[in-house]
């Protein structure tokens, strides 16, 4: 060969190189669709928005590896929403207006929801809430979605199961009053308590930002209840469980939303273990796409998933699934840089939906309602560090074909 032909051979390699390179870059370089998570990373909603980041990490690699929206990945971009209205306000703004994402899934409280959604509304983005269970969040905003199910649906549940497991008869009810959750939730324990014929010996309330709880105790538990009904956060639920315990409260006692975190274990410790709570998340539940979920939270968390990361991640599927239906329709770049018609399309898409998710499969209803058939009522089972435990399952409830199984109990250690 002569040293031309070198020279061009070297020079045809070096430019199929280079394009390679290119088409490599070139398909790197696509930009990515922008997901918001607002979710409660410090305050002490962290309990559970903690949980919250790592469902959504998960949803985001999960997708990803699966080739997020037919080819173009997605990223999710995190602003913490803090514990209280004003930081959940920020971290939505933020997210709309500089890092111009499709979607906010957040925030962690329905307290926080009813003052950050209406923003959200202004500018026409499509809200998922990963944990909103008050009543009325889905209607707060033709924009605003729930996967989390009610309370309506799930404080009953609790409740009954208390009283065929236990055979409780006289109750005292307990609540954080500003806190819109718990006030949503302890008004559907308090019926729910009358339809199934529980004595409601009182109705104590006290506040999320409380630290003592020894007076609320002594009074709840004059009250000679056999149950104890509790609608508070994590923080404030824990201790208050602490201290009925402490004073010698030896009765049954039931969580409501706020005691579906094992964050709660290290704050009532070994007084946590037999706390009954309704779940709309089992781990143990089948389904390929959950034991996707569990086996990824399991090799990074070296534990199994509860309900908030559950959550999450079906927060972001919804918003993945809904993006690819759009480009098979009418094609995610029909929409160029008008980012407003690409959320309005995302919203009304999201809602027609039906998805395969870890909670089972749900879908939404006009408003935004999940409607989801799978629940389950868990009972705290704690190790003997004192430290650590697990939610066993007690029932599974199937809401959608009417049908209740109770199953052995099985221990799914989240913690
Ligand atoms: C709500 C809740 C909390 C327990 C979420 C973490 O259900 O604020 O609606």
């Amino acid at each position: 060969m002569n040293r031309r032909k070198i020279l061009a051979l070297m020079l045809l390699s070096v430019f199929a190189f280079s394009i390679g390179i290119a088409s490599i870059s070139a398909q790197d370089e696509v930009a990515p669709i922008k997901i918001g998570v607002a979710v409660a990373q410090s305050g002490t909603a962290s309990a559970f928005g903690v949980e919250q980041v790592i469902g959504a990490e998960i949803a985001e690699a999960y997708f990803n590896e699966l080739g997020g929206v037919n080819g173009v990945p997605i990223e999710i971009i995190f602003q913490d929403a803090g514990t209280d209205e004003n930081s959940a306000i920020n971290a939505f703004n933020v997210l709309m207006n500089q890092d111009n994402v499709v979607g906010i899934m957040g925030p962690t409280l329905s307290q926080q929801a009813f003052a950050a959604v209406p923003e959200a509304d202004r500018v026409g983005v499509p809200v998922i809430a990963p944990s909103n269970t008050a009543a009325g969040i889905p209607q707060i905003s033709p924009f605003n979605a729930r996967v989390s199910a009610s309370v309506t649906v799930l404080a009953p549940i609790a409740l009954k199961t208390a009283v065929e497991l236990e055979g409780v008869s006289r109750a005292v009810v307990m609540f954080a009053r500003n806190d819109a959750f718990s006030a949503s939730e302890t008004v559907l324990f308090q019926s729910a308590a009358t339809d199934i014929g529980l004595e409601v010996a009182s109705v104590l309330e006290y506040e999320t930002t409380d630290t003592s709880f020894d007076i609320l105790a002594s009074n709840a538990i004059d009250n000679n209840p056999d149950v104890i009904v509790i609608s508070g956060l994590a923080v404030d639920g824990g201790t208050l469980v602490r201290t009925l315990r402490e004073l010698g409260y030896e009765g049954v006692i039931v969580g409501g939303n706020g005691f579906n975190t094992p964050n709660i274990f290290p704050i009532c410790q070994d007084y946590c273990d037999g706390i009954i709570v309704a779940q709309a998340y089992n781990n143990q539940f089948e389904g390929e796409i959950n034991a996707a979920f569990r086996a990824l939270y399991e090799e990074g968390q070296g534990k199994l998933p509860g309900q908030f990361p559950a959550q999450a991640f079906t927060g972001i599927q919804v918003f993945v699934e809904a993006l690819i239906e759009i480009d098979n329709t009418v094609g995610l770049d029909s929409f160029g840089d008008d980012i407003t018609a690409l959320r309005s399309a995302l919203n009304d898409t999201l809602l027609t939906l039906e998805y395969d998710t870890p909670l089972g499969i749900i879908s939404f209803d006009p408003d935004g309602e999940i409607i989801q058939g799978n629940f389950f009522v868990a009972q705290v089972a704690m190790n003997d560090d004192g430290e650590t435990g697990s939610f066993a399952l007690l029932v599974s409830v199937s809401l959608l074909d009417d049908e209740e199984a109770t199953p052995e109990p099985v221990s799914t250690p989240e913690s």
